[in-house]
């Protein structure tokens, strides 16, 4: 009998985390979704149990709190938290502002989200992956983690410390196998902006106006790509760009 593997995937309720739980699923792979909504989750398992000969486990909790994550760790069974693959996705823009003028509850929201969620929850998934000696981490970083652009420092601040934290697991993490890879990605069409503009549709719909961007599927095949590489081969970062996107600034838009 083979054994499947297993992976855990936060911010699976939407856009890239889901469409990569789906990609996972497809090649046998055991999950563990994670995200806020639970009833997103609940949805989620049925669909993909249905498809694909895969279980599938859901936790429902807030990454910024680092007792809940735990908590939600504790109720995994033991065989559970031998996690081959982890992939760091849950995470926000929240606001459009100069730092002048910016919110302090969104910078929180933020730096909590894209830098504690990631901490809270590799401090668990990691002792087990050493212990055994394999696994693979991804972390969804940003073109905003490679540049800075017009009111939207504190998001790129949080993206930059993802790129920090991804070469530092690559370090520490060397002497145990462990391969750790960031994606990269520029526009992609999900929630993200509907949840940076709070709510607000038309706003969030005018920042894919005159573009294809990319879509939540363009980033789970780029992840499987970097997770299915040989045992000897680790991909440690890719930048993936909309092809009318050159960088955070510049925007080819075909508008008529
Ligand atoms: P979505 O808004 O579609 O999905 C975000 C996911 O993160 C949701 O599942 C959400 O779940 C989860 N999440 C947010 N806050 C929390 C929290 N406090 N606790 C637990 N889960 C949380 O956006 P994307 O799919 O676009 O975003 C995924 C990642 O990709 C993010 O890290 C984002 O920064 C990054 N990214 C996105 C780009 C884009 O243009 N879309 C470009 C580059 C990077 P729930 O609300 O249920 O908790
Ligand atoms: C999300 C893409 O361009 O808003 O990371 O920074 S962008």
């Amino acid at each position: 009998m083979t054994q499947h593997k297993i992976a855990l995937v936060t911010g699976a309720t939407a856009g890239i985390g889901k469409s990569t739980s789906h990609i996972l699923a497809k090649q046998g792979i055991n999950l563990i979704i994670t995200g806020r909504r639970k009833d997103r989750l609940v949805e989620l398992k049925e669909e993909i149990e249905l498809k694909h000969s895969v279980t599938v486990k859901t936790l429902a909790f807030d990454i910024r709190d680092a007792l809940a994550t735990e908590k939600a760790w504790q109720c995994l069974d033991d065989t559970w938290k031998n996690i081959d693959i982890l992939i760091n996705n849950a995470g926000l823009a929240a606001g459009l502002d100069h730092l002048q003028t910016g919110n302090p509850d969104d910078w929180t929201q933020m730096i909590d989200t894209n830098i504690k969620g990631i901490l809270n929850i590799s401090r668990l998934v990691m002792p087990r992956m050493i212990e055994r000696q394999t696994g693979h981490i991804v972390n969804i970083g940003s073109i905003a983690g490679k540049e800075t652009y017009e009111k939207g420092a504190v998001y790129c601040a949080t993206k930059h410390a993802v790129e920090a934290l991804t070469k530092g697991m690559r370090i520490d993490l060397l002497p145990y196998n462990i391969k750790v890879t960031a994606v990269c990605p520029g526009m992609v069409d999900t929630e993200f902006s509907f949840v940076r503009f709070k709510g607000d549709e038309e706003r969030a719909k005018n920042v894919y106006n005159g573009l294809s961007p990319l879509t939540p599927d363009d980033i789970a095949e780029t992840i499987w790509f970097a997770l299915s590489r040989p045992s000897h081969v680790c991909i440690n970062d890719i930048l993936v760009m909309p092809t009318q996107q050159a960088s955070s600034m510049y925007v080819n838009r075909k508008t008529s």
